[in-house]
């Protein structure tokens, strides 16, 4: 600046700093009120001061009344793509000056109706734009579908894609920029929306994790309900049911069988499918029935547990348990079904409250319920090629001990894209499956330190650097989900590695573990 005048000098520093400082302002809430876009009405947008006091939420989502303490801009609506549709939503903007670019869906648990406001909460406090669905309905069971298949697709994925399209229109209008990346993160019938997504609407989000997705609607609800069925069918005098007590038998003895197969006997069972455990072999002598063995009837139910729901031809409807996840049966089978999978058949596939699981032919009805409701609810697609193609980068995760959500058809699902895309090359450079040992499901939503997918998704897309591994914090059990001790970390590798102990150190410490493939 030798020739320039101080002035002049100023003059440019200023300007520079102006343009450097990026847009803070935002259009008044209010005028979200008169975006236009075909079957949407907005109800409300309102500017929030802070301290403004969020109600609290009754039914599943149960949440108490909660001070938000930032300014907020708060747009509620209803979609009505169909004359049967009432499609209710939020979105939730935080001002431009704490507005991180990004936009984070809040997902839907079951068949719950609710939106979760206290989600909407926590994520536009970190920054994000954030939106949930009621899915179409207001109701947590099962009535809402009688007699409504428009909104079992509500449901099974229209709501979030519309939630999807409102959300960026409001957010380029309010911020006068458009939202740079949009993510799904999710678990269990949030899992199956992200799944949704990434299938049928290849645009909506370009980071997405399906955690546990219940996906495949009509054949994972038979075919769980099918897994309770072999234990209750006669109720819990029958010669099929399990008691509780014996779980604990069953555990500890494939435990003994298979514990030691990943190198480390340690509890965790690395990879159960490389566990062949027969019950047989705890079979009682004489078929006389002890405490510690199992009669020949709770064989065959063990043994068909494990192997799941087949049709007649043998073709596999959906996966069994694990080996090694017998502790946590007794949510589906000490007494009666999960209601979840039994609703299904209530509420869509024969719309019957009286429909009694005891009279499920499981051939027979996962038929009836693919030709009734699986256009509206299924999402088992596995070309995933137009998601890839938009840059969008997956990962989906799995537990091994989950009983509410058989693992293995996450497996083979995730197999079945890798044969589309054209190997497992061309599907990790998009698409990565994590299935986590000793999980019972859902591991990053008790604490999202637990198993930080978010880190990784983000890290992914906005850096280029694929998840190798994330670490898995385990926690002593008894205190409230995310509160007890850690106790253990360990990477769960991407699919198909599995964590091997190097041979010395804390075998609690991940830093001590490595991904091998398999077989190695
Ligand atoms: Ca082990």
């Amino acid at each position: 600046m030798r020739h320039g005048s101080p002035v002049l000098f100023i003059a440019l520093l200023l300007s520079i700093a102006l343009i450097s400082i990026p847009a803070m302002a935002q259009q008044p809430c209010e005028n979200l009120l008169s975006v236009k876009i075909p079957d949407v009405t907005f109800t409300s947008a309102q500017a929030k001061s802070p301290g403004w006091e969020l109600p609290s939420q009754t039914g599943f989502i149960n949440a108490p009344a909660m001070k938000i303490p930032v300014p907020f801009c708060r747009v509620e609506g209803y979609a009505t793509p169909t004359s049967d549709s009432h499609i209710g939503f939020e979105v939730w903007l935080p001002l431009a000056a704490s507005w991180n670019g990004n936009f984070l869906a809040v997902g839907n648990p079951g068949f719950v109706g609710s939106l979760a406001r206290s989600g909407l909460a926590g994520i536009m406090q970190r920054g994000f734009v954030a939106a949930a669905t009621d899915t179409g309905h207001v109701d947590d069971r099962y009535e809402w579908a009688i007699g409504h298949p428009e909104k079992w697709a509500d449901w099974g994925y229209r709501a979030v894609h519309i939630t999807a399209i409102v959300t960026k229109q409001l957010a380029q209008t309010y911020y006068g920029k458009r939202i740079q990346h949009s993510y799904w993160n999710s678990c269990h019938n949030g899992g199956n929306q992200g799944l949704n997504e990434a299938q049928r609407y290849p645009e909506d989000f370009d980071g997405i994790i399906t955690g546990d997705p219940a996906f495949y609607i009509s054949h994972l609800q038979p075919g769980s309900l099918y897994l309770s069925w072999l234990a209750l069918k006669d109720g819990v005098k029958g010669p099929n049911y399990i008691p509780t007590a014996k779980l604990a038998v069953i555990n500890r003895a494939v435990l003994d069988a298979c514990d030691g197969n990943d190198g480390l006997v340690d509890g965790l069972i690395e990879n159960p499918l490389t566990c062949k455990f027969d019950p047989a072999s705890i079979q009682c002598p004489d078929n006389i029935d002890g405490a510690s063995c199992l009669t020949a009837a709770q064989v065959d139910t063990v043994r068909k547990i494990y192997e799941g729901a087949k049709f007649k031809d043998g073709t596999q409807i959906y996966a069994g348990f694990e080996r090694g996840s017998e502790l946590s049966w007794s949510f589906m089978i000490e007494k009666e079904p999960f209601y979840v999978n039994w609703d299904y058949f209530r509420g869509m596939v024969y719309q019957d409250p009286n429909w009694d699981f005891r009279t499920l032919d499981v051939d027979r009805d996962t038929r009836l319920a693919v030709e009734r409701t699986g256009k509206y609810v299924d999402g088992n697609n596995p070309d995933l090629r137009p998601f890839k193609n938009a840059g969008g980068k997956i990962i989906m995760y799995q537990s091994w001990n989950s009983t509410g959500l058989p693992p293995r058809s996450l497996v083979e699902y995730y197999r079945s894209v890798e044969k589309i895309m054209g190997g497992p090359a061309q599907t990790q450079d998009f698409a990565r499956l994590f299935v986590v040992p000793g999980s019972t499901g859902c591991p990053g939503f008790g604490d999202a330190e637990d198993f930080n997918t978010f880190d990784a998704i983000q890290q992914w897309l906005e850096k280029g650097v694929p998840p190798e591994k994330i670490i898995h914090a385990y926690r002593d059990p008894g205190a409230a989900r995310g509160q007890g001790k850690v106790y253990r970390t360990r990477p769960v590798c991407a699919y198909p590695k599995n964590a091997r102990y190097k041979g010395s150190g804390d075998i609690n410490d991940a830093a001590n573990f490595t991904c091998v493939a398999p077989g190695k």
